[in-house]
């Protein structure tokens, strides 16, 4: 083999090596809650932090429970002096960043909840990112 031709292969395999080691989001949840409510309540919000320990963005796009009919994220806006809420498709996390789901902002509204759930309940809600990975979070009612 000739060196230009050595020069060739090893160029092509570090092409490889850098295609391989892709940057990637790494999703993570803290303080994960919903807020409890009278029993026959059929609307509940459940709260969270969004962080990401990766080195890509991070897109959640649903979320889905069996604990509850319907599942889908939110975020209260004021028009005219009045709270209202709207859907939120996505919502992107920043390698480092932390997004906050809290009462008055974005939270996950969660509908026609299987069960009464009391203080100290724990439900499972899963989280689905754009790139179709899901993540099971566990929230606790307080
Ligand atoms: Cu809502």
């Amino acid at each position: 083999m000739n060196i230009a031709l050595l020069r060739g292969l090893a160029a092509a395999l570090l092409m490889i090596a850098a295609a391989t080691a892709q940057a990637a989001g790494r999703l993570t949840v803290e303080d994960a809650w919903i807020r409890a409510a009278p029993p026959g309540a059929m609307m509940l919000a459940g709260y969270m932090v969004l962080g990401n320990t990766g080195d890509a963005p991070v897109v959640v796009t649903a979320a889905d429970s069996d604990a509850f009919g319907d599942v889908s994220m939110h975020r209260t806006i004021e028009e005219n002096g009045v709270a209202r809420m709207r859907p939120l498709e996505r919502v992107a996390v920043a390698p480092g960043a932390r997004v906050a789901f809290a009462p008055g902002g974005m939270h996950l509204m969660l509908m026609q909840p299987k069960r009464a759930l009391r203080p100290g309940d724990k439900v499972a809600i899963r989280l689905v990112q754009a790139d179709g990975t899901a993540m099971q979070v566990e929230f606790t009612t307080r």
